[in-house]
């Protein structure tokens, strides 16, 4: 009796581990560009250690995107699993009736205590959401500082510290500031563990080499810096408590950085994001997966698969939990990018789709003389290119592109990352151009997308009356939000 009683519990013993659920961090940074990472071809070679550390644990995607490049609508990619055009959630508003679950539901009902910290009215289509726990309120109702890199090693610790109490496995969403404007700056209350002077920095091969350019520069550095003192912070709370071998760790950012061409733009590095999975028992350390491409729509099938909780009915991506595991996976050459409006709800709509070797880009909006509307508009480096371009014929024409557009865009991503040179009228570039307007077509088809009114590149009418409707739209909602909250606060 007493053997057949060991034999039991030798057996619960072996079978217990395999059932427990593992953990998941998501830890995400706030406009910050892939290559700004040094294990992503940082030219700053020592300015990100903390996640160079986690992508030498685990596995780096250095294919890997976002759908959108600004915020909120990026975010509810993230946990709708769902378009915007979809999930509804194109902009800086809320979107009170939803029909469809989001991450922290889904994390809900499968057993998982879910707590998030920061960009917490950014990562649900409305809010309050029914998250376990808010990490970004302390003790008393006072809220974190967002720059503070100390906080996130608290709130993290309090995540993980709740969920075991609770006696259930976390779903735990860090987001950190940084390094999202406000830039850290010199006599700052939140210090960076790193200062980088405007001599020192990089300049994207997308922005002009000048000294005012580069102090901007110098100051998003430092806070990219600041940004990972924050990761530092998390992953010590994770590796005190006794969970780092339990929990699968998600790192990216939300899109990239604040300044021209990049955030709220589809180019290559407005959308290219330093995702890392680090699972310690699963992802080999230190590999890099540099053959599949994975998107943010990817993500939420993703946590599913790990948690082992079924998936509910119309999610748009697919799980890439066997990328993780060393594995292949079949058509993973294509993904699919949108934006359609700016924290401002100014609509200058565009569609994208990049395969490995190019990326093109559907900008019904720009008609030759609508602008471009966006949050970089008011920084230091785009008012300086303005200057610069009355007496400089390249910058000018940089200027234009950024302001207007053309309906079409082409790049040889491989050959011309930053975007520079724009082939959709090269005589060359037919056949490509053909084949990806017909994925794109195929994809807004597939997704029930409204713009797909419009993807007539040579029919005016028809673009400029979908862009005009959509704007008309826009508007009511945003007077609608007027009458009810009288001063709406916006952060993109
Ligand atoms: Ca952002």
């Amino acid at each position: 009796m007493i053997n057949t009683l060991v034999r039991f519990l030798i057996f619960l013993s072996l079978i217990i581990p395999s059932l427990a659920k593992t953990n998941i961090l998501l830890i995400t940074v706030d406009d910050m560009s892939c290559d700004s990472v040094s294990s992503f071809g940082s030219k700053i070679k020592d300015i990100t250690p903390n996640i160079d550390k986690l992508a030498t644990q685990g596995l780096r995607f250095k294919k890997a995107h976002v759908q959108v490049g600004n915020c909120y609508p990026s975010r509810n990619v993230m946990m709708s699993g769902r378009y915007p055009h979809t999930s509804r959630v194109e902009g800086f508003y809320q979107i009170k009736n939803i029909k469809y679950p989001v991450l922290c539901d889904l994390m809900k009902g499968g057993g998982y205590y879910t707590a998030i910290r920061g960009k917490v009215n950014h990562s649900t289509p409305y809010q309050p959401y029914d998250w376990n726990e808010d990490l970004t309120v302390l003790q008393g109702g006072k809220k974190a500082h967002m720059k503070d890199a100390s906080s996130y090693y608290d709130s993290t610790r309090r995540g993980i510290n709740a969920a075991r109490k609770a006696q259930k496995p976390f779903f735990i969403n860090v987001n950190i500031s940084d390094p999202h404007k406000p830039f850290w700056k010199p006599g700052d209350a939140h210090p960076t563990s790193k200062i980088y002077n405007a001599e020192d920095v990089p300049v994207p091969g997308f922005l002009h080499d000048d000294p005012t350019i580069r102090k901007e520069l110098a100051l998003y550095y430092s806070s990219v810096r600041r940004a990972d003192d924050c990761v530092g912070a998390i992953m010590k709370a994770l590796t005190e408590s006794d969970q780092l071998n339990s929990t699968v760790v998600f790192f990216l950012s939300d899109h990239g950085m604040p300044l021209p061409f990049a955030k709220t733009q589809l180019y290559h590095h407005s959308t290219n994001t330093p995702l890392i999975v680090s699972w310690p028992g699963s992802t080999q350390s230190g590999s890099i997966n540099n053959s599949h491409m994975v998107s943010a729509i990817d993500l939420l099938p993703t946590f599913l698969d790990i948690a082992k909780i079924k998936e509910p009915k119309g999610l748009q991506g697919r799980t890439f939990y066997p990328l993780l595991k060393g594995k292949e996976q079949e058509d993973r050459d294509v993904i699919f990018k949108e934006y359609n409006e700016n924290a401002g709800g100014i609509r200058n709509p565009m569609r994208g789709v990049q395969t490995h070797q190019y990326l093109y880009l559907f900008n019904p909006w720009s008609n030759g003389k609508r602008t471009m509307a966006t949050a970089t508009n008011g920084t230091a480096t785009w008012k300086r290119m303005l200057a610069l371009s009355s007496n400089n014929e390249v910058i000018r024409k940089r200027v234009n592109v950024m302001r207007y557009r053309t309906v079409e865009e082409l790049y040889d991503v491989n050959n011309d990352p930053d975007c520079l040179n724009n082939l959709a009228k090269s005589k060359d570039h037919q056949n490509t151009i053909k084949s990806l307007r017909k994925t794109l077509n195929e994809w807004m088809k597939k997704t029930n997308d409204h713009a797909l009114v419009s993807f007539k590149p040579n029919n005016t009418k028809l673009m400029e009356d979908y862009v005009q409707s959509k704007q008309m739209e826009s508007d009511s909602r945003r007077k609608k939000k007027k009458k009810i909250i009288p001063k709406a606060k916006k952060s993109n």
